[in-house]
């Protein structure tokens, strides 16, 4: 095992690392922007490491400034995070050619995963289902009507570089294609430097389902089963959930299967997700690979009682999975409220600003993610993820009443938090009877006047 790991984020993942390190008996060095000088995870960690100013740019953005880091702390690995550059490929190639083993899969293989046509290839050759589209990227407009009139319109034009719901175009008829093209490239170009694109089948009122698998060095893989991320607003995650809620065990076990599969022919090593659309029917389809540790972790660490964290280590220290496939077994359900400082009276706007009280809920089947206390200011510099509220019990039912009752003892004073969202959310009849979709909680929750729906 390594006896020092630097840890390349902040906030609560952080500290999530920076815990998995002291019960591996790993030192952990944390490194912080000026603005998080006052952060409580810099007093867990071993020692600390000032990398810049508050901007990601100048500190968590900062590559050469992170192995300078590394090389005055003397570490032997870095554990990205998620965010910042945990999904950089050359960030992961210059941690290894300075001699530091990069937590989380070969560079290779994130840069294939970045690239989601390349992503959708593999998954093709693992027989992973797709949505029907363009093989690869569309190069001329009139072979994008050419299949747009094969697979039917709606389609959605998607940025190859993409992912997250970026660089997405809806496109309803042939009329405007290619002016959608024109505009889906340009975006591309300006968000990703690449203005590759591709199309794909518009599918209506998705469920967002994925899969967390395990690989180790060895080639020994397998899936820690589903997590149900619907409820999203703007491509902002809200509430996370495992198993998936109401998809028949038939169909989950397919979706992890797929995603082995998919994790074999990629080369995939460390911990990685694959996402799917899953429509009304329980048809899936892949979409893309995140490869790094997932904010919605947690879930499915409480239903399936791995530290995934801890393995990430495990297996970039070249240890093997210590577990078979048929020893992942599922017990009860998790549920994951994200609690975020934004005022969702203005649109959700960011609501940064010094925590002036603070109640931690506990009891039975409830865990606390967040690195906030009293005193603590919400810089601005970041996104606005103040903790995660996460509950487990033996039913969906019984987490869900486990949730309300957290919900109503978390109490944050000082900044606007999407708690009240999430406690209307969870006493929805569509949330509890699971009849929601991607769109649901902008069209049903948080009906327009703020804008577009998302497609
Ligand atoms: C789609 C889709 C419908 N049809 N692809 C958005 C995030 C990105 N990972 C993929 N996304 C979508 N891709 C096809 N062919 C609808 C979405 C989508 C969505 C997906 C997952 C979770 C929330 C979403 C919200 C809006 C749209």
């Amino acid at each position: 095992m390594f006896p020092r790991i630097l840890v390349a984020n902040r906030g609560e993942i952080a500290l999530r690392v920076i815990r998995a390190c002291k019960e591996l008996g790993v030192e952990a060095v944390a490194v912080y922007s000026q603005a998080d000088r006052d952060a409580m995870y810099l007093k867990v960690a071993d020692r600390a490491i000032c990398i810049g100013k508050g901007p990601s740019t100048d500190s968590y953005l900062n590559i050469p400034r992170i192995i300078a880091a590394a090389e005055v702390a003397d570490v032997q690995a870095i554990h990205p995070g998620y965010g910042f550059l945990s999904e950089n490929p050359g960030f992961a190639e210059v941690c290894g050619a300075s001699g530091f083993e990069f937590i989380g899969p070969p560079h290779e293989a994130i840069r294939k995963m970045g690239l989601k046509t390349e992503a959708k290839e593999i998954a093709a050759e693992a027989k992973v289902p797709c949505v029907p589209g363009s093989e690869g990227v569309v190069t001329s407009d009139t072979q994008a009507l050419r299949l747009a009139r094969q697979i039917g319109f709606p389609v959605l034009i998607k940025a190859a570089a993409g992912g997250g719901g970026k660089g997405m175009r809806i496109c309803r008829d042939e009329a405007h294609l290619a002016e959608a093209l024109q505009m889906a490239r340009n975006e591309a170009e300006a968000a990703f430097k690449n203005a590759s694109v591709y199309i794909e089948k518009f599918i209506d009122r998705p469920r967002h389902v994925e899969v967390q698998i395990l690989a180790d060095k060895s080639g020994h893989i397998v899936h820690c089963w589903d997590r149900d991320c619907t409820l999203q607003r703007r491509h902002q995650k809200l509430i996370e959930e495992s198993p998936a809620p109401t998809l028949p065990l038939q169909v989950r076990q397919r979706l992890g299967e797929s995603a082995v599969r998919l994790a074999r022919v990629a080369g995939y090593v460390n911990a990685g997700t694959c996402e799917f659309l899953v429509d009304a029917d329980h048809n899936f389809y892949f979409i893309e690979v995140n490869a790094r540790i997932q904010v919605e972790h947690p879930v499915t660490e409480m239903v399936t009682g791995i530290d995934l964290v801890k393995q990430q280590i495990r297996i970039a220290a070249g240890e093997p999975l210590p577990f078979n496939q048929d020893e992942i077994v599922l017990r009860g359900h998790s549920i994951q409220c994200r609690i975020n400082s934004e005022d969702p009276d203005h649109d959700f706007r960011p609501s940064p600003g010094r925590i002036t009280a603070l109640r931690i809920p506990g009891g039975p089947g409830v865990r606390w993610d967040s690195h906030i206390q009293v005193g603590y200011v919400v810089p601005p510099y970041y996104d606005s993820l103040l903790g995660k509220l996460i509950v487990h019990a033996p039913t969906r039912d019984e987490a869900l009443a486990t949730m309300r009752r957290a919900l109503d003892e978390l109490a944050i004073e000082g900044v606007q938090t999407t708690i009240p969202l999430h406690k209307r959310i969870l006493r929805h009849p569509d949330f509890l009877t699971n009849h929601v979709d991607t769109t649901w909680v902008e069209r049903v929750l948080l009906p327009p006047r703020s804008g577009p729906p998302s497609p």
